[in-house]
């Protein structure tokens, strides 16, 4: 068994969440926030079976889209902050962070 934990972007949540369920994956959600950009996401953890990792990882796939933020840093990159003008940088979100483990004991009552 495996344990698949993927960060998506809140937009995505709710398409990832009904895709799951349609195809019989149990999934548990989180409200969870990127240190990063320090905003809301989702975290999805899912329990299962060896061989139905490539298909969840499909499903993930398929349903978290790639996105432009706009982030303005609180500080400069470098050197020092007296003449500093924070300007925005756009970043790369998504579509999924994903992370794949072994689980060495499940247990259901
Ligand atoms: P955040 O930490 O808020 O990061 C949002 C996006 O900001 C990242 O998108 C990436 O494009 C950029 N970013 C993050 N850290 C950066 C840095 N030190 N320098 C420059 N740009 C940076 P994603 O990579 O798609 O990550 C989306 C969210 O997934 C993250 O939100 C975080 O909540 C989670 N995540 C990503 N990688 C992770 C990891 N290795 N461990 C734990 N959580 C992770």
């Amino acid at each position: 068994m495996k344990l698949v934990i993927a960060v998506v972007q809140d937009k995505d949540s709710n398409r990832l969440s009904n895709a799951l369920i349609k195809d019989g994956f149990r999934a548990t959600k989180l409200a969870s926030t990127g240190g990063f950009l320090k905003a809301g996401n989702t975290t999805f953890i899912i329990g299962i079976e060896d061989e139905r990792v490539p298909e969840v990882l499909n499903v993930i796939r398929n349903n978290c889209k790639t996105r432009e933020q706009l982030v303005t840093p609180v500080s400069p990159m470098g050197g020092t902050s007296d003449s500093y003008i924070p300007f925005p940088v756009e970043v790369q979100v998504g579509g999924a962070a994903v992370f794949v483990m072994p689980v060495e004991r499940f247990e259901h009552y």
